[in-house]
């Protein structure tokens, strides 16, 4: 792996852990480093022998953000042309868990990418905050519903008007994150849990991931329908019958992810 690359991937037993490495700009997101970001994770996904992947950065920074020097000069049509939200929103389509490994600064776009992942493990250095108002601008790659969503209303709303930055601490009492942990374990945190899902059985992975974001984009009617079919789907799955017969005879399941 070269220093210089902007991404550097690299597979540990069944988890692709993928690091920003933009370090002298805060791994501050440009078109070139989003795009190999999500080419990576594409890629991870298809990949047979990998059940979940993990996305982190340095210990200084997650990411600070876009990248301001690049985006300073630019007016509304190109910003409208060069549209780099559809980078973003690859990281929706992925089927497979990701885990955000989160040390230093995550900010603005940098946020949005942690908030865009499954999970988020901080270290207990990692701070939070999209302070785009600093900037005249508000969040644009989804911090306004993504943030709103996880921490409420009110402290959104702090946040995003007023650049309230959360502590580590902070933003696992507001349920952001799913862990704190000390600087120098934060990251194998992070790839434990991920070798920990990556275990289990992938299509219930794969659709319980799925119903879990429907519950964001439906009412809960048609989120509840969604989710009974998904449970339905899995007792056609071999996977079902051998998770449950190992049960029953008591030792692990072989999963095939059929
Ligand atoms: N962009 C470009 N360069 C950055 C950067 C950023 N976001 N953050 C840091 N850097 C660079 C600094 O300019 C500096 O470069 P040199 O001066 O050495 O050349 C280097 O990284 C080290 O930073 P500092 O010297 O400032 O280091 P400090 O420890 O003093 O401060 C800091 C670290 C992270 C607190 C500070 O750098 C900072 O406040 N950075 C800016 C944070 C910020 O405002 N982030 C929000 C950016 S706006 C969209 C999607 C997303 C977005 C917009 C549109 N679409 C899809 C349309 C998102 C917008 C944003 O994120």
């Amino acid at each position: 792996m070269s220093e210089k690359e902007i991404i550097q991937v690299e597979k540990i037993d069944n988890v692709g852990l993928i690091r920003m490495n933009r370090p002298k700009a805060m791994n501050a997101l440009n078109p070139g480093l989003l795009s190999s970001l999500m080419d990576a994770l594409e890629s991870l996904d298809n990949q047979d022998g990998i059940g979940s992947m993990v996305i982190t950065g340095n210990e200084k920074a997650f990411a600070a953000g876009a990248d301001i020097k690049e985006m300073s000069s630019a007016n509304s049509i190109e910003m409208l042309k060069d549209d780099f939200i559809p980078s973003f929103d690859r990281i929706l389509e992925i089927k497979k868990p990701i885990i955000a490994a989160v040390s230093g600064y995550c900010l603005g776009g940098g946020n949005e990418l942690a908030l865009s992942c499954d999970m988020i493990v901080a270290s207990e250095t990692a701070s939070f905050g999209q302070p785009e108002i600093k900037l005249g601008i508000i969040p644009g790659a989804g911090g306004t519903q993504r943030l709103t969503k996880a921490v409420g209303k009110a402290m959104a709303m702090e946040m995003i008007l007023n650049n309230r930055t959360l502590s580590a601490q902070e933003a696992l009492d507001y349920q952001l994150v799913n862990y704190v942990e000390p600087l120098d374990e934060y990251l194998d945190k992070a790839i434990n849990l991920a070798q920990e899902i990556a275990r289990r059985a992938p299509l219930a992975v794969q659709l319980g991931k799925e119903a879990v974001n429907t519950s964001f984009e439906t009412p809960l009617s048609r989120g509840l329908k969604e989710e009974r079919f998904a449970f339905y789907l899995l007792f056609a799955s071999q996977d079902q019958e051998e998770g449950m017969r190992s049960f029953i005879e008591k030792r692990d399941p072989d999963w095939q992810g059929k």
